[in-house]
C-alpha cells in the first residue's frame, strides 16, 4: 500500500513520463533486451534486432497500461485484470522477468530526468512497479 505521499510522488513522475509513452517505452524494451537477452525470447516476432517502430510501438502499449495503473492505485488488481490473465494464462512470462524490467524502467526515468527523479520519487516508483507486478503476476497460482 501506498502513503498518500508516495500516491504524489508516483503522480509526479507520471506527469513528467505522460506524453513520452512511445520514445519511454522503446527505450525500456531496448535496454531490457540488450542488458537481459533472454527476455527476448518472449518477443520472437520482434526478430533478432527489433526495429524501431515495433519498439515504439509495443513500448508505447506498455506504457499505456502502467498509466491506467497510475489512474487506479486503488483498485490496481480490478483495472488490470485483463492484463493479468494475458500475461499468466497467454503469454506464461516467467515472473522471474519483472524485477528486470522494473530495473530498467528506473534506468530509463534517471537517464531522462536526472535530478527531476529523485530518490524519493525512485523509491515510490519502486514500490507502484513492485505492485503492478505483482498483480500481472498473481494468476499463476
Ligand atoms: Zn507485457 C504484451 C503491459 C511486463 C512480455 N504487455 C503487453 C501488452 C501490455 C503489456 C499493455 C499489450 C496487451 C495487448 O496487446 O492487449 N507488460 C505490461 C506491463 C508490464 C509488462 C505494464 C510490467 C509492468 N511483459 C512484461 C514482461 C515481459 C512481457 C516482464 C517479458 C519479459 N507483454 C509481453 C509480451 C507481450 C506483452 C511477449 C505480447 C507482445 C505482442 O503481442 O506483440
Amino acid at each position: 500500500m501506498l502513503s498518500a505521499q508516495e500516491r504524489a510522488q508516483v503522480a509526479q513522475v507520471w506527469d513528467l513520463i505522460a506524453g513520452h509513452e512511445a520514445a519511454f517505452g522503446a527505450e525500456l524494451l531496448l535496454r531490457l533486451f540488450t542488458v537481459y537477452p533472454s527476455t527476448k525470447t518472449y518477443f520472437p516476432h520482434l526478430g533478432s534486432c527489433a526495429d524501431k517502430a515495433q519498439l515504439l510501438s509495443h513500448g508505447r502499449r506498455m506504457l499505456e497500461a502502467v498509466g491506467v495503473a497510475v489512474q487506479h492505485l486503488d483498485n490496481l488488481r480490478a483495472a488490470l485484470r485483463p492484463l493479468a490473465d494475458l500475461h499468466a494464462q497467454v503469454l506464461r512470462v516467467d515472473p522471474s522477468n519483472f524485477p528486470l524490467l522494473i530495473q530498467c524502467f528506473q534506468v530509463v526515468l534517471a537517464s531522462h530526468l536526472q535530478d527531476e527523479f529523485t530518490v524519493e520519487m525512485q523509491a515510490a516508483w519502486d514500490k507502484f512497479l513492485t505492485g503492478v507486478a505483482v498483480v500481472l503476476t498473481e494468476k499463476y497460482r
